[in-house]
């Protein structure tokens, strides 16, 4: 299932031209300006397995967090049982959760890493 609301065709009536006797008045409809896309939250969750050097290296090599911050998004995650790593376009986070997945199964650890809408 699409987790996608509908977005519905966003259209602007131009200013009508004024009637020049023709009889008749002619409404354009004009396409409005593309909307900013949406973004997503991509998340780590907290396990009683997998090593805090491990998270902390994810949030370096995937999400460019230097070391200090890595490390305090580990500790958040490790007390409060979540935390943002960053947020994203749906392609970028999507990526991202399938390379951190990817990594975290290749290194034998249950590190779950999630997508949300932002
Ligand atoms: N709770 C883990 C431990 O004590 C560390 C950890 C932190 C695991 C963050 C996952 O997303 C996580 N080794």
């Amino acid at each position: 299932m699409s987790d996608e609301k509908p977005r519905l065709p966003k259209t602007r009536p131009t200013l009508p031209m004024p009637d020049e006797g023709q009889g008749s008045v002619v409404v354009e409809r004009q396409a409005a300006k593309t909307e900013p896309p949406r973004l997503y939250q991509v998340v780590l969750l907290n396990d009683d397995y997998t090593p805090m050097e491990f998270v902390v290296m994810i949030l370096q090599e995937y999400f460019n967090h230097d070391l200090e911050t890595a490390t305090q998004i580990m500790l958040k995650i490790h007390h409060e049982g979540r935390g943002v790593c960053g947020v994203f376009t749906k392609d970028v986070a999507a990526t991202k959760v399938e390379s951190v997945s990817t990594a975290a199964r290749r290194s034998g650890h249950p590190l779950q890493c999630i997508l949300e809408a932002a």
